[in-house]
């Protein structure tokens, strides 16, 4: 659901106070829409200007905007938002227009552009754009190139999108804490040929990182490398969207890693190739076939294959701990060890504990009592069981029959007759095994180290 906050009322202009924008120009601004729900927003299909095919930002949307006197004009707004990570589970951030991240910006190569962006946090901001090719002076560096915005202040923002590409934008302004706190946004520049580069199905998606305690509400800003929430636009397994892929659809997935580590992206079922960095796109002869890419951080990377395999494929950051949720991070690891009734004496004392298992610790089936706001290490449900998956996990579901611009869940894959990993309830074939050792391999063969004496370096005589 999109809101209409207008700026135009008296109300609006009073609010925004003494700013660097001139009353007169106040009374101009653009509207400032803001999104409150979590879903997949449609590709927003452009109003004017040159056309281009809209991406799709999973779990979020696209911001509108308005063209004056041919420039397009966008307003973003500053602000502390709650975004649910996954049902279960909000999360007190600071966004744009309502959601962290803030709305994705799409705009055509060429293209004058005018971004106003209202501060509304306590503290002061800025906006950085990173990737474009601009002025020195709006590339929003906190001191370097400009003031920060004061709590209520607007400033203007004004560059030519001079080269197609993928980039985003994030505050330069106390970083530590306002892109901990979710401040991140995507920013698509389209060809000025809407032909070039197209693809049917065009995802994009911000990597960040959180520390939130379980059954608390904010993150922990000062945390460096121990986040316990590893997310996909600020959302989680199993509150992320499936990707959805007509059969052999040519797909873009777009990547950007604003987190404090690295993520190796991985898909199954298919080879993609790194068609575009936030640099620009990689030239044909320059790619190679791929199935795990890493996003370093501060990188985008743009992913394109051709969905030619049906199925519900896994789309996963291949850290482990980057697929689990916050709640139980700091266990033992209890294989081997044998704790039989060790739960049942300590529920006497703690009603509810339980320990992991001894046997590799599955955890995706434990319905574990949790704090109030937090999420299971793993959970989620597909058609065969628990999948224990969480965090940076989503599905690509490929099916036949969809038509161009349908982005609806189709369900769980139908797999044909005989194509689904089974129990074996036949004879078991005999286990074979490495050949016994001889006894003299037994023994072990004579072990001759050679020290070096003073005049051998290495055996390497002078
Ligand atoms: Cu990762």
């Amino acid at each position: 659901m999109t809101n209409r906050r207008s700026f135009l009322t008296g109300a609006g202009v009073t609010m925004l106070g003494a700013s660097l924008v001139s009353k007169a120009g106040a009374a101009t601004l653009p509207e400032a829409p803001v999104h409150t729900s979590a879903a997949t927003a449609a590709p927003l299909a452009p109003t004017g200007g040159r056309p281009y095919n809209p991406v799709v930002t999973l779990n979020g949307w696209t911001l509108p905007w308005r063209m004056k006197d041919g420039v397009k004009e966008f307003h973003l707004v500053a602000e502390p938002v709650v975004r649910e990570l996954a049902p279960g589970m909000q999360a007190n951030l600071w966004g744009y227009n309502g959601q962290s991240p803030g709305p994705t910006i799409e705009v055509v190569e060429g293209d004058r552009v005018r971004i106003f962006v209202t501060n509304k946090l306590p503290e002061h901001t800025s906006v950085h754009w990173h990737g474009q090719l601009l002025p020195c002076g709006m590339d929003g560096v906190t001191g370097l190139t400009q003031p920060g915005i004061q709590p209520g202040k607007t400033f203007v923002y004004e560059f030519v999108a001079r080269h197609a590409g993928t980039f985003m934008y994030h505050p330069h302004a106390d970083e530590m804490q306002q892109m901990a706190m979710g401040m991140m946004g995507f920013w698509v520049t389209h060809p000025k040929n809407p032909r070039q580069h197209a693809v049917d199905r065009d995802y994009v998606m911000l990597l960040s990182s959180y520390d939130i305690e379980p059954g608390s509400y904010t993150p922990r800003t000062n945390t460096m490398l121990d986040f316990n929430l590893w997310t996909i636009n600020s959302r989680v397994f199993p509150g992320l969207d499936p990707m959805v892929a007509g059969l052999n659809d040519k797909v873009r997935i777009r990547v950007g890693n604003l987190t404090m580590t690295n993520h190796p992206i991985h898909l199954h079922g298919h080879r993609f190739e790194v068609a575009g960095t936030d640099g620009g796109w990689v030239p044909k002869s320059a790619r190679w076939p791929e199935v795990t890419t890493d996003v370093a951080v501060g990188q985008m990377r743009a992913i394109e294959f051709v969905a030619d395999a049906p199925g519900d494929w896994a789309f996963h950051c291949h850290k482990s701990h980057h697929t689990m949720n916050a709640m139980g991070h700091d266990v033992p690891t209890l294989i081997g060890v044998d704790h039989r009734g060790v739960a049942e004496k300590i529920n006497k004392l703690v009603p509810g504990y339980m320990v992991m298992g001894d046997k590799g610790g599955s955890m995706g089936d434990m319905k574990m009592a949790l704090p109030h706001n937090t999420l299971p290490m793993m959970s989620g449900d597909g058609p065969f069981g628990g999948l224990e998956m969480g965090g940076m996990f989503t599905v690509l579901k490929v099916r036949d029959g969809l038509k161009r611009g349908d982005y609806r869940d189709p369900g769980w894959y139908t797999h044909p007759a005989g194509t689904v990993a089974r129990e074996w309830t036949g004879e078991a074939p005999a286990a074979t095994s490495a050949p016994a050792a001889s006894p003299a391999a037994a023994a072990g063969p004579a072990l001759n180290a050679r020290k070096p004496g003073p005049k051998d370096h290495g055996g390497h005589q002078h």
